[in-house]
């Protein structure tokens, strides 16, 4: 476990020598003090970047180089994949099986961002078709230039893959800062980063609280672009501060994400993707599909089912063999999922599984798979992003209604269908108002295809094509080419 911050190709301790505790969340205890730093480390490490940035030793680099080097991350990754996903478990909780998937996604998102490097140059400039023969244009692709990344704790290190591969594929220069919870893995990428000798300022990873290292990075005047991941209220203020100097942004802030289950559906697979969907990362899942409505006649088969399978799902240390739902990744996350699961009783909800701390733990968050029924529609546990193992089952009548209920969020991030009807299915998905939708299935993620949310879930795509995007600027250059005088 590290102790220094990662700034300009090097380890760096805070200038103020501030730390902060590291708890493991299955068992409460300290494990770590990780390096937290101040707005001048902050700017140390904007320094850094912007340098590399404005010399071109990064950005000037042939695309093909920059993916030589993200390759190079990728396979280093991969070598630790063991080690690193342990630490993972430690730090978040999660079962050892899903942070060994996540840390084999995260080396997949550098190699697959290394292709789209290595195919940038080739790709950069694009002829425009111009009505006036007197002139040629063409638009150039660029990178944006130093990009801020504020990434949150349910996936620390594959969401700090998600947002340091395109850009530095697209040739921009990063401050990264996971979240306070989960900084662990973002250390061993910055020695990743260091071994395989990533140049000085290309990548700087500063760790520490939202309110001082986050803010610090929103409100440097040399970082172009920010990119979030996290919570409405914080992504709004993000958006505020970008908004004084006219700062890029993309923004990924979660939902509360519908599944619509339709009675011509297999009940088995329908709960297996409902479980998935909401019990996966104990619920930490900015896509999880936490409001499930299933049509009237399945509506009582699916849901015994359901409460039958949430009560078996193995709860346990994340590193214990055989876990299949670990604690919540923190004190704050624990207390604020019991709060919700509480207002949604006194709202007025049937509590039909699960709904307290789990029993057998002295130590630890850990919080039961919780069904609820009957949650009022202008209830918080219907409307509000609980984030943790909390779904919220309801019935409905008609193909309509069930896309009224889906649609009626503030939220579009995600929304599944099952349905046996191929042709309703499709329709249904074309009704979503979401980023994301799933047919016959909830939560399979691709590093290919693009993620992001309507509404009030975000601005932006991340990931495929479209996450390069994110980090490039468009330059149009017009050439006067006509003998004749203008
Ligand atoms: O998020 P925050 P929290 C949702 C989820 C969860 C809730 C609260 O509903 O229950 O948010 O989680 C940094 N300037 N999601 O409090 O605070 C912070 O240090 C700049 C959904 O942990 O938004 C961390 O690195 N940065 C979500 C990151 O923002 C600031 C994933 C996210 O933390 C900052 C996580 C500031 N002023 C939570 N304040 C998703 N979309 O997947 C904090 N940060």
């Amino acid at each position: 476990m590290r102790d220094a911050l990662y700034i300009d190709g090097r380890w760096a301790k805070p200038l103020q020598g501030g730390t902060f505790d590291v708890i493991n969340p299955a068992t409460e205890e300290v494990i770590h003090k990780a390096p937290s730093a101040t707005a001048e480390d902050v700017d140390l490490a904007v320094k850094a970047a912007r340098r590399a940035f404005d010399d071109g030793s990064w950005s000037k680099l042939p695309g093909a180089e920059r993916g030589r080097y993200l390759r190079s991350i990728a396979a280093a990754i991969r070598e630790r994949l063991a080690e690193i996903s342990r630490l993972e478990v430690l730090d978040n909780g999660k079962p050892y099986p899903e942070a060994e998937w996540d840390i084999g996604d995260a080396a997949g998102c550098f190699e697959f961002y290394a292709g789209l490097a290595e195919e940038l140059d080739g790709k950069r400039t694009e002829t425009v078709a111009l009505p006036d023969a007197r002139f040629v244009s063409k638009a150039v692709r660029e990178p944006v230039g130093v990009a801020g990344a504020i990434i949150p704790w349910n996936y620390p290190l594959l969401m700090a893959a998600w947002k340091v591969a395109p850009a530095l594929a697209a040739g921009c220069t990063v401050v990264l800062k996971p979240a306070e919870q989960t900084s662990l893995t973002a250390l061993e990428l910055a020695a990743i980063a260091i071994d395989v000798g990533l140049p000085p300022g290309v990548l700087n990873i500063v760790t520490g609280p939202g309110s001082k290292v986050g803010q610090a990075i929103v409100d440097h005047p040399d970082v172009d672009k920010l990119a979030f991941t996290g919570s409405g209220p914080i992504g709004s203020k993000i958006m505020e501060g970008a908004a004084r100097d006219i700062k890029r942004i993309s923004l990924e802030l979660g939902g509360k994400s519908p599944f619509v289950v339709f009675d011509d559906a297999d009940v088995e697979e329908a709960v297996e993707w409902i479980m998935f969907g909401i019990f996966w990362n104990q619920g930490q899942v900015c896509s999880a599909t936490s409001r499930v409505l299933v049509q009237e006649n399945l509506y009582a088969p699916l849901l015994d089912r359901l409460v039958e399978e949430a009560k078996r799902i193995r709860i346990g240390d994340g590193l214990a063999e055989g876990t299949l739902l670990g604690p919540l990744v923190s004190r704050k996350q624990y207390d604020n999922v019991l709060a919700a699961i509480a207002k949604a009783k006194a709202d007025g909800a049937t509590i039909a599984s699960g709904g307290g701390r789990a029993p057998n733990f002295n130590k630890g968050y850990y919080v039961e798979p919780t069904v609820i029924t009957d949650a009022p529609l202008d209830s918080d546990a219907w409307r509000e992003e609980i984030f943790g193992p909390v779904v919220c089952v309801r019935s409905f009548g008609t193909e309509e209604e069930a896309v009224r209920l889906a649609n009626d969020s503030r939220f579009g991030l995600a929304a599944a269908v099952m349905s046996a009807d191929d042709e309703r299915a499709e329709r249904v998905a074309a009704a979503f108002r979401a980023g994301i939708v799933w047919i016959n299935c909830s939560q399979p993620t691709f590093t290919e295809a693009p993620w992001g949310g309507y509404k009030q879930s975000g601005i932006g795509r991340e990931l495929g094509r479209w996450g390069l995007e994110n980090y490039l600027e468009t330059k149009q250059v017009t050439r006067f080419v006509s003998e004749d005088p203008w």
